[in-house]
């Protein structure tokens, strides 16, 4: 056997043992294979030299080059296991899931700040022996006004007061129109209070919106007076606001109720003194109320001479925006999370 013969095949095994340990992803591993095992690979075209050897010099030549060979494909295969392996290693580190850590939760959500606090209301009353009672939002003329002793030509019943459908109909302005129906079903005594949606034809401004949320209540029976409405809202309104309250009747009027008064409370933020919140006055208006009217009682048919009531009206935004210091109307319907997360 011819020395460069054997020198050229002991070289080039050399190169591809190097080579193979620097071919570093499957990419380089097939390449290397062609450039050395393939058709026209090295290895391959020294197998084919074979031919060209002297007849004593040629069983030996093929001993060696096939022995290369089956090394260097050992060695690929060992290689291609090696390669392999760390890829399932470094495809394990990426996807490892610590199993230890605490979970994430998945965000339950809350209740709007309008439903936690009618919540709030219904419970108050609940407390007090109240039942709860609802009724449609499309209402007719005589559950919203005539049964409510509001006359046909009062501002009340104006186009640009309330919403009046094309089909007939209005969307109810107060809920007073639950605790008509309700009378019409019920006889005294009872206790109710009527929350729902209601409806003003009023612009957006920063304290009016022209859908908002009215929690009325009513109490009809014998020989209740002023004295029950005055008690029973005292507790309603010391358990809203969650401190002791002073309260202030002030003579008002609604066509419903006689007599009529607007109730005050110490101001939340002075306490009495005189501030930007209560206008200097000390007081902060916060619902409306009275003992209702003789003739709402005799037109449900109940008889005004045995059974009297009182009955009162508020606003739920209001008395929120309030309570939380919400500067704006808007901001509840809005639904921006980070003013509704801000209520707690
Ligand atoms: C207010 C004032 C008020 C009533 C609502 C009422 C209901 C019936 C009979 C008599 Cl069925 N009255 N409701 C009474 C007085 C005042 O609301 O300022 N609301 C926001």
């Amino acid at each position: 056997m011819s020395e460069p013969f054997a020198m050229r095949l002991e070289r080039l095994a050399r190169e591809a043992f190097d080579e193979l340990a620097a071919a570093c992803d499957l990419a380089a591993l097939e390449a290397w294979r062609v450039r050395f095992l393939g058709k026209s690979g090295r290895l391959t075209e020294e197998l084919k030299r074979i031919g060209t050897l002297g007849p004593e010099e040629r069983p030996l030549a093929g001993a060696e080059v096939n022995q290369i060979k089956g090394r260097l494909e050992a060695a690929l295969g060992a290689r291609r296991e090696s390669l392999a392996a760390a890829a399932r290693e470094t495809q394990l580190a990426a996807e490892a899931v610590d199993v230890t850590l605490p979970g994430r939760g998945r965000g339950l959500g809350g209740l709007h700040p309008l439903t936690q606090a009618l919540r709030r209301i219904e419970d108050i009353f609940a407390a007090m022996g109240f039942d709860w009672a609802e009724g449609p939002e499309v209402e007719d003329e005589f559950h919203n006004f005539e049964a409510l002793n509001i006359p046909a030509h009062h501002p009340a019943r104006a186009m640009h007061d309330t919403f009046y459908l094309a089909e007939g109909g209005l969307l109810r302005t107060h809920t007073s129109t639950v605790q008509i129906r309700f009378m019409r079903h019920h006889a005294p005594p009872f206790r109710i209070i009527a929350p729902g949606r209601v409806y003003r034809a009023d612009a957006l401004d920063p304290t009016h919106s022209p859908v908002f949320h009215q929690v009325e209540g009513l109490v009809v029976g014998e020989g209740i007076h002023m004295g029950h409405l005055k008690a029973t809202l005292k507790r309603f309104l010391e358990g809203f606001f969650e401190q002791a309250l002073s309260l202030r009747l002030r003579p008002s009027y609604f066509p419903f109720t006689e007599p009529s008064a607007e109730v005050d409370i110490g101001c939340l933020l002075c306490g009495g003194k005189g501030c930007r919140v209560c206008k200097g006055t000390g007081y902060i208006e916060v619902l409306g109320c009275g003992l209702v009217h003789p003739e709402v009682l005799a037109r449900i048919g109940i008889d005004p001479e045995r059974d009297s009531g009182f009955a009162f009206g508020m606003g739920v935004e209001r008395l929120l925006m309030l309570k939380d210091g919400v500067p704006d109307v808007r901001l509840f319907y809005e639904n921006d999370l980070r003013f509704l997360r801000s209520l707690r």
